[in-house]
């Protein structure tokens, strides 16, 4: 493959860039598919992928209602672990975690994903018995985690303050190695062209607007592009999720809040793994490019604007100069936030809803990134045998009445 990529680049150049194949078409709607995937992110782009080369169904379009990967996809600070503390969500973070390690090869388009690592700091003495139980946890469940001491923290991340003097002092961390980072805009472009090139139409600038549903079972959906007829819906739409709800006539047990990042100029390497605490709401990592990437905690008002509050960044950035003094006079180049769907239990929601063939893929909050290929995968079984497959089992809109939560806001992390 590096052979090829190397040799289709020089061709390339040769040709001064012009006559490029696109990587998937622009068509205009059908009038009818097998089944319509609404949210161009990278949820909605693997659940198209995985239902076409899986089950088969090729007849599919993913209308997103502005440009694909535009949403969480593209705004996320591209952290992928799957040190979760109950079972089931080893379940689905940890199968995302295997998928992520051939997922280059799967969709023959480098994504970029590099395990270097993620560290979670423990500041007292609650966190670093809650943080040795996940370790534990984690360890029973099959999933690679340690516990290390603020010496070996500072041996694996030399910039790391672990001076005992600091306003919330380092006591240990968990350390998942399989973890790190991957290219969140490469992930969207991969699915986007591997789905492309088994038939699925990807349809950007296409905003779904209401459902067609008749005697409890969906037939299709309204967009600012017409009606598009299909037996099978499957929602993905993070942040809108509730709204797109409401227009089925249901309602979810999500709230819609900003969480932001910002990235500084770039730097020459110095941060070899991934950093988060909980305890003052901040993480870093640094990306190909040299940029320091530092995430916060949400906003904690509900929002649809794709911007946070300068508060919140503050204090995050506060905490990161403490954290990591050599940041102290590094400038900062971009700030953005994005919409983050939080369930009450800080767990995903996947499955069949109260309409037939109407599916939805929601309330991954701060952490979906990390799940997007196992999402997708699973999902698109979901859709295909309209049965979950046993990995989202647990994860059904129902357990909010039966009460069988896989609550995680420990797991989540940083940004809760
Ligand atoms: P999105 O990428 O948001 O895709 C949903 C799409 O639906 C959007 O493109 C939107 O335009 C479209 N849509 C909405 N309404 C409609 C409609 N009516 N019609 C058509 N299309 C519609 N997770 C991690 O695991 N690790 C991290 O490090 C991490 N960091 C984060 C940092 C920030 C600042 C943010 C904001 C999030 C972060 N997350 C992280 C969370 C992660 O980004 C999301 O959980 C994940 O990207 C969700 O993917 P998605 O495909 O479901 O959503
Ligand atoms: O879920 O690992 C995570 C995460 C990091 C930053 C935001 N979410």
């Amino acid at each position: 493959m590096a052979r090829y990529s190397i040799f289709a680049l020089a061709r390339n150049a040769l040709r001064r860039h012009r006559d490029w194949p696109l990587a998937w078409r622009s068509p205009e709607p059908k009038a009818a598919y097998d089944a319509i995937i609404v949210g161009g992110g990278g949820h909605g782009l693997a659940t198209a992928y995985y239902l076409a080369k899986r089950h088969g169904i090729t007849n599919v379009a993913v209308l997103e209602k502005g440009w694909i990967g535009g949403g969480n996809t593209g705004r996320n600070t591209t952290i992928v672990r799957s040190n979760y503390l109950h079972d089931e969500s080893a379940g689905i973070y940890d199968h995302a975690l295997k998928l992520w390690e051939g997922l280059s090869q799967e969709l023959n388009f480098n994504v970029m994903f590099s395990a270097r690592g993620v560290i979670n700091l423990a500041h007292d003495e609650h966190e670093a018995r809650e943080l040795r139980r996940r370790v534990f946890a984690n360890q029973l469940a099959g999933v690679d985690a340690e516990w290390l001491t603020p010496l070996q923290l500072k041996e694996f991340c030399p910039i790391l303050n672990v001076d005992p003097g600091m306003r919330y002092p380092v006591l240990g961390g968990a350390l998942q190695r399989r973890a790190g980072t991957a290219r969140h805009d490469a992930v969207a472009w991969g699915y986007a062209r591997g789905a492309d090139g088994r038939g699925v139409d990807i349809i950007q600038n296409c905003e779904v607007t209401g459902f067609d549903i008749r005697d409890g079972q969906v037939r299709g959906v309204r967009t600012t592009r017409g009606e598009i007829a299909a037996p099978k819906v499957g929602v993905v739409a993070a942040g809108h999720s509730s709204v797109l709800a409401e227009m089925a006539g249901l309602r979810l047990p999500i709230q819609s809040h900003p969480l932001q990042a910002l990235v500084s100029e770039p730097v020459k390497p110095v941060m070899p793994t991934v950093v988060m605490s909980n305890a003052v709401h901040a993480y870093m990592s640094q990306s190909d490019k040299g940029e320091l990437v530092i995430g916060a905690g949400i906003d904690s008002y509900n929002s649809y604007a794709q911007r946070g509050s300068l508060p919140v960044i503050e204090e995050t950035i506060q905490a990161v100069v403490e954290l990591f003094p050599i940041t102290s006079r590094l400038k900062m180049m971009r700030q953005w936030a994005g919409i983050v769907d939080v369930c009450p239990d800080a767990s995903p929601i996947i499955g069949l809803t109260p309409v037939e063939g109407l599916y939805f893929n929601c309330g991954w909050g701060t952490g979906g990134f990390k799940a997007t290929p196992g999402s997708g995968h699973v999902f698109a079984h979901t859709i295909a045998r309209d049965e979950p497959h046993a990995i989202n089992a647990p994860f059904t809109l129902d357990r909010f009445h039966s009460g069988t939560l896989v609550a995680e806001h420990g797991a989540a992390a940083v940004a809760h």
